[in-house]
């Protein structure tokens, strides 16, 4: 039985039922999550773009630590646009490295293999499609040089603090003395701001929610009427957890593969994604029970997100 049959199967015989948003990103999904970045509501990439953009110098500066060679791992490259300034100041140094992107998304490592080396002249770049961990091992039979691994976008938040925390633990175990990680974090802030960012007007959020249960439709051969499901965006400024659901809008019996069925209450959520918000020293925290040494903070200009260093 394939993984993802089986994930979703676990996910959705459990109690309460829900999904893994990793799977949110095939083809439609990528898409979908291109237009949220692009919406007026979500904030989190322009503000980590401003850090990118504008402190291009002392970024490369700190990763390169007075090392000269490294493999630059990103973990969950996404389309690369931050890190290309990132990429464009390290080639323009003369800086010997290797870009190696890991991605779940099949569509979105051949994009980067295509792409960026046109963009960015002299790029020596090696994409790697699958999970973060074996992922990052895999690299190390291409080049097993001093590691600065990339984490941004606040895709740690795509994790309950508990699983953050031992994801920090895996991560730094997995690395040696003279690595490095530089780790995107969105802050928490006002909750009408973050609300908002889950809840565009345009409704893209909606749709990439749904898309999941598209997805299974087309490649698990479920039956989901999108209909009878609605999207519902939740916030607690209490502990910094942003949670998406669907709503089953009525009793309803779903195929889903060959022969399992799921039933479903009216009114049942299905959970779908948390984004995790924190405060900088929750931050800090969260590095040094895992052996990190969180050495320098890059804010944007609002202080709504943060770029950390933390140094092994
Ligand atoms: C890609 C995980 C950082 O949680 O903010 C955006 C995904 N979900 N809107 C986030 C997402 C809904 C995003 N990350």
């Amino acid at each position: 039985m394939n993984k993802f049959l089986k994930e979703v199967l676990e996910g959705l015989n459990a109690e309460p039922k829900h999904l893994h948003s990793k799977y949110f990103y095939d083809e439609a999904g990528d898409k979908l999550f291109q237009q949220i970045m692009a919406s007026e509501e979500y904030y989190p990439t322009d503000c980590e773009m401003e850090i990118f953009e504008n402190q291009t110098e002392q970024l490369a500066k700190t990763l390169k630590n007075g090392f000269d060679g490294f493999d630059l791992v990103e973990l969950g490259a996404g389309d690369a646009t931050k890190s290309s300034h990132l990429l464009r100041q390290l080639v323009a140094d003369k800086v010997d490295f290797n870009y190696f992107p890991i991605d779940i998304s099949t569509n979105t490592i051949k994009n980067l293999e295509y792409n960026l080396p046109k963009e960015i002249e002299g790029l020596k770049i090696q994409g790697f499609n699958g999970e973060y961990f074996e992922m990052l091992e895999k690299t190390r039979q291409f080049s097993n040089r001093r590691k600065v691994v990339l984490f941004l976008g606040s895709n740690i938040g795509n994790m309950p603090v508990s699983e953050a925390w031992e994801f920090a633990k895996t991560l730094r175990q997995s690395l040696s003395k003279t690595d490095l990680v530089l780790v995107g974090i969105d802050l928490k802030k006002h909750p009408r701001v973050v609300r908002a960012a889950y809840n565009d007007s345009k409704g893209f959020t909606k749709d990439f929610n749904l898309n999941l249960l598209r997805r299974m439709n087309k490649e698990l051969e479920a039956n989901f009427n999108i209909d009878n499901f609605e999207h519902y965006p939740s916030y607690d400024p209490l502990n910094g957890s942003c949670k998406s659901y669907l709503i089953s809008l009525k009793k309803q019996k779903v195929r889903i593969g060959e022969a399992d069925f799921i039933e479903f209450e009216e009114n049942e959520p299905i959970f779908m994604e948390i984004s995790q918000k924190y405060s900088v020293s929750e931050t800090d925290e969260m590095a040094k029970q895992a052996g990190f040494k969180p050495v320098k903070h890059f804010f944007d200009s609002k202080n709504w997100f943060l770029d950390a260093v933390w140094e092994c």
